[in-house]
């Protein structure tokens, strides 16, 4: 029998949209310190963590802040975030998800997740697809952000497969870095133009057809 290949999800962007409801909470906390906050900014934060993110909108605002208020801020933030995920279910799954788990999973391959969100695990509970992981990676195992590839190496050692056996899904210019820094291969899901970096790019899974996975089995 071939070897198992290990298929890294990044989770907000790939696997659900979530970046609208970060917006929404990040979108508060902005307005209260009267910083001009946008759905361009929103790009900035796309698989950076929490942290990293409310630095991000400080310096936006050129707004200065205690050690205290941040923490607070960042309370703040994920309280509200969580509240728009509450009623979050399997409709939320983007385009094409599903058929990719479920053809992975009959070609018994290895699947994990690969994100820098600390909320990953209740989405992927909510969504009913946590079964599907044989290896979650968030962020609360890293201690370095993508383009680090640590999450993504983390990950592979966890499914037990090398480097170039791991196949990365990801939605951010950081994210594609960190899986070929990590020497994966990086697919994109979204835009190519700005994904350029990716070793392969898809608009979203509904464009990517099994004759791909089944390349990237047999490779
Ligand atoms: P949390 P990913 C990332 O998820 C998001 O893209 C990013 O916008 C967010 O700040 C980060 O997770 C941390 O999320 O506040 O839930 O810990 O794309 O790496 O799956
Ligand atoms: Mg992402």
């Amino acid at each position: 029998m071939k070897k198992k290949k290990g298929f890294i999800f990044d989770l907000d962007g790939v696997i659900v949209d979530t970046a609208k409801y970060h917006y929404l909470a990040w979108k508060k906390i902005a307005d209260s310190l009267n910083i001009e906050f946008t759905h361009e900014h929103n790009e900035l934060l796309k698989g950076v963590s929490r942290v990293r993110s409310l630095d991000i909108i400080l310096e936006l605002g050129d707004v200065h802040a205690t050690q205290e208020q941040k923490e607070q801020w960042l309370v703040q933030k994920n309280e509200d975030y969580l509240s728009y995920l509450v009623d979050m279910d399997k409709s939320e799954l983007l385009p094409g998800v599903h058929s990719v788990l479920n053809y992975l999973k009959d070609n018994e391959q290895l699947i994990a997740l690969g994100s820098a969100s600390k909320n990953a695990r209740p989405i992927l509970e909510k969504t009913g697809i946590l079964p599907y992981f044989d290896a979650i990676v968030d962020g609360n195992d890293v201690s370095n952000a993508k383009p680090d590839p640590e999450v993504f190496l983390i990950a592979a050692k966890l499914l037990n497969v090398a480097a170039k056996d791991a196949f990365v899904f990801e939605d951010s210019v950081a994210g594609i870095q960190a899986a070929n820094i990590g020497n994966m291969t990086s697919i994109g899901i979204g835009d190519d133009s700005i994904l350029h970096e990716a070793h392969h790019n898809f608009k979203d899974f509904t464009f990517m057809g099994t004759e791909f996975l089944k390349e990237l089995i047999e490779k």
